[in-house]
């Protein structure tokens, strides 16, 4: 088959299946039966698919078709993830207005999509920026409001002095705007957030019901929610009536400790600068720094010693010195620590700088106490406690105990849980995103927008070349009158972090309901996706706002079911070789041609680099446009290739060889379907001797084997079986009628197992096979038990 009619083909049955509706969901749905909810993340429309996309979509694709064929109900739905920066870039570069650059990229990316053969029901397709959605948002956002799940805070933000916005802090490198380059200074800016930490306790104990979901995701939002068990003490300071409340989790260590250091933004620590120049000028230096914690560990510890001591809850002869340092975050336990040099690298580093007394009191087990000395490195292990009174000969875990009940009865501290998990910041000063509901009035505060009045809606004249929030400063949309005193207000002129949308756009596919996001008993049904799909990247962020946000929507009795995602795959990357010029370009596959003396360039003839196998990337020019794939080989050799090498979460190459293995392969079933006659009567396997017809085994071990393959996701394992089948059936040589019947037997079974990996040949080889409708509907082959036991001799 050449490789112009294999697109002809395919075109062919997209059509079919589209005109059938085949994955269409019913409207009457039988709501008794059971369900599958397949979910690939969705994208970003950037224009184009890349190959991330086609792996990703296939992985799903695999799952949704085969779960239809086992008799789910099959939720496979797709949209866009359609707000967000870079439509308002292309607008700043191209002049074109952000929604009709959006627009005309979601066509073309969905005619690619459906070039693929993909089983989804794009009668539920979404997209973002669309009004028809984002409206639901801010209604749940007002909800969010009344139960005080969100709510505006004063906080510190990285602000970009050029571009006048607020980086996150992944847009901070080097201290520096990614965009403008401009040192990024700190500010004190008014945000809306969502608690997330309402949930933090319930975040992290369910995530060991995840039993699905791989064991890093779920490690990693255990550390990124971080639960710190410790103490709050009290030290007062000398002479004042205040006190210092420092948040620990080595209460065991008081006794080596050496300082207090507050964090520059402490109240204490601004109320001091009132009255000390110098004080307020090492605030405002350590302001200049950003707010990720990762550059906050690596930056140069710096403090600055206040006049205050405070006493040692434990020994009143003992006073600390108090310190303004620039390591201590005030958003992390109460801003304010004890320092013991002895027992933490930092507090170690800050004692050498300053001079600091260093007093070890936990030592490893069979070290001598005149021994232990501590220079560079501090001992934060597990050991027996010294020099420390009533704790003496304790270990850790029980010196923290006996310290802090000592602590309670001094009436000094309390036992304390503390919580790495932030509140989200929501507010973003874009244009391209969703308006957030919310009317500021002078004489009544902040005012929801009433319900009649949503949506708010973009204005669509728009100046995107001005400098700041585009909102806020278009010349009228932002005036409007408040609805409460009817005077003149101002809209909120922020709009939401994109993560938003992304949040709750699964419940939205459950019921595409035009007057509320969705029936709360077609969600209950539906939720959580089975099996959802999508890169590591998002292991944090996207997939713990979605497990708040199920949570909050709960909350607010939007449905029962707090668990977005019951099963979760996190595919691996699609990688290639990358090469370049001698001159030391990068060059893309394409450039470089295969020759009897090695790889050069098709262009000028030049010897050509090869370099390492890597991710995928524009910059390193390694990538392969799936459309032009696609157009030549076909989508089912792309899909079944992609499948095939590694198992779906392991990194995979991309190689021209492996995809003219699997285009080849179709190809040879293709023609052995061609080839075969057709029977007139229906096969009766009990009239075959299995002894005579080995091949009626293989075709059940090949059932099992495929069957079991998709359920655990080890597609590479299902691929390698069906091309053992095909194998053996090829050899079957024929020579009397039983071997006739066998191989339409087989063949035919075998079209249905390779459909959800190469859907239109299937289809074809269905057809050719003389078999009625469409392969899509056929109930999955059953592998029967009396033909899957081994040889008993
Ligand atoms: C005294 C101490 C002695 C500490 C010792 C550690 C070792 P995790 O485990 O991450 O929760 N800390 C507390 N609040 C802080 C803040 N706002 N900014 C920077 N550091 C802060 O870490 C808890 C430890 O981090 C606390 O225990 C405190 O230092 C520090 F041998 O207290 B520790
Ligand atoms: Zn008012």
């Amino acid at each position: 088959m050449t490789k112009s009619s294999k697109f002809i083909l395919e075109k062919k049955w997209q059509e079919i299946w589209e005109k059938q509706g085949c994955f269409k969901l019913n409207k009457n749905l039988d709501f008794k039966k059971p369900k599958y909810y397949v979910l690939e993340m969705f994208p970003y429309p950037s224009g184009r698919i890349h190959m991330g996309h086609v792996r990703n979509y296939t992985l799903g694709d695999v799952v949704a078709r085969y779960k239809r064929n086992c008799g789910f109900n099959v939720l496979h739905p797709m949209g866009w993830d359609s707000f967000g920066l870079p439509a308002e870039n292309a607008a700043k570069e191209k002049s074109i207005h952000p929604e009709t650059w959006t627009k005309e990229n979601i066509n073309s990316m969905r005619t690619q999509l459906k070039g693929m053969g993909l089983s989804y029901d794009w009668n539920r397709e979404i997209s973002t920026c669309d009004k028809e959605y984002y409206k639901f948002e801010q209604k749940m956002f007002i909800d969010f409001l009344k139960l005080g799940l969100a709510y505006r805070k004063e906080s510190w933000v990285n602000w970009d002095p050029i571009e006048k916005t607020v980086l996150a802090n992944e847009q901070v490198i080097d201290g520096c705007g990614w965009r403008s380059g401009a040192k990024v200074e700190k500010r004190l800016l008014s945000q809306w957030f969502l608690k997330m930490t309402a949930f933090a306790n319930d975040l992290l104990e369910t995530l060991d019901e995840l039993k699905n979901w791989p064991d890093k995701v779920r490690l990693m939002q255990s550390n990124w929610i971080g639960k710190s068990i410790g103490a709050n003490i009290d030290f007062k300071i000398v002479n004042n009536e205040k006190k210092i409340k420092v948040f620990t989790t080595r209460p065991d260590t008081l006794f080596g400790a050496s300082f207090i250091a507050l964090s520059p933004s402490h109240p204490l620590s601004l109320n001091l600068s009132k009255t000390n120049p110098s004080i307020k000028d090492f605030i405002s230096f350590c302001n200049q720094q950003t707010t990720s914690e990762a550059s906050i560990e690596k930056a140069e510890k710096l403090g600055f010693k206040t006049h205050l001591h405070v006493s040692h809850p434990f020994d009143k002869k003992k006073t600390l010195p108090v310190y303004i340092a620039n390591f201590v975050l005030m958003e992390y336990g109460t801003g304010a620590i004890f320092g013991c040099p002895a027992h933490d690298q930092r507090d170690l580093e800050f004692a050498n700088k300053y001079s600091l007394d260093i007093i070890p009191v936990v030592k490893p087990k069979e070290t001598i106490e005149k021994d232990f000395i501590i220079e560079k490195v501090a001992f934060t292990d597990d050991g027996v406690l010294f020099n420390s009174e009533f704790l003496n000969g304790l270990n850790v875990k029980d010196a923290i105990k006996t310290a802090i009940k000592k602590l309670e009865e001094l009436k000094s501290g309390v036992s304390s849980t503390t919580w790495r998990l932030r509140d989200w910041g929501v507010s973003r000063q874009r244009y391209w995103g969703c308006p957030i509901p919310i009317i500021h009035c002078k004489v009544c505060g902040i005012v929801p927008v009433p319900e009649n009045q949503l949506p708010v809606t973009l204005p669509k004249q728009i100046d995107l070349t001005s400098q700041g929030n585009p909102l806020d400063a278009h010349p009228t949309w932002k005036y409007i009158k408040c609805p409460k005193c009817k005077k003149q207000a101002i809209r909120e002129t922020d709009t939401f972090d994109t993560f938003f949308e992304s949040s709750w756009y699964f419940l939205r596919f459950t019921d595409l309901n035009k007057r509320i996001p969705f029936k709360k008993e077609i969600a209950n049904y539906w939720m959580p996706v089975d099996q959802y799909i999508g890169g590591i990247e998002h292991a944090v962020l996207h997939l713990l706002y979605s497990r708040f946000f199920t949570r909050a929507l709960k909350k607010c009795s939007y449905m029962d079911i707090k668990e977005p995602f019951s099963g979760l795959m996190t595919q691996g990357m699609v990688c290639h070789q990358t090469y370049k010029s001698k001159s030391g370009k990068w060059l893309l596959p394409d450039q470089v041609s295969k020759t009897k003396k090695g790889l050069i360039q098709k262009s000028t003839g030049e010897e050509v680099v090869q370099g390492r196998i890597e991710k995928m990337s524009k910059s390193k020019k390694n990538v392969v446009d799936p459309e032009i794939i696609i157009k030549n080989y076909g989508a089912d050799t792309a899909r079944v290739f992609m499948v095939s090498d590694s198992p779906p979460d392991r990194d995979m190459e991309w190689s021209t060889s492996g995809v003219e293995g699997a285009y080849k392969f179709l190809n040879k079933i293709l023609k052995l379907a061609e080839e075969t006659k057709i029977p007139k009567n229906k096969v009766v396997l009990e009239n075959f001797d299995l002894k005579k017809f080995p091949i009626i085994k293989k075709v059940h071990q090949t059932i099992n084997d495929v069957t079991n393959g998709i359920e655990r996701f080890s597609f590479n394992v299902c691929i390698a079986k069906l091309y053992e089948l095909t194998a053996q059936i090829s050899s079957l040589k024929i020579t009397q009628k039983e071997d006739y019947y066998l191989k339409h037997y087989s063949l035919s079974i075998l079209s249905q197992l390779l459909s959800p990996f190469a859907p239109h040949h299937s289809e074809e080889i269905w057809l050719k096979l003389g078999h009625k409708g469409l392969i899509a509907n056929q109930p999955w082959p059953k592998a029967e038990k009396r033909f899957l036991k081994t040889e008993t001799k």
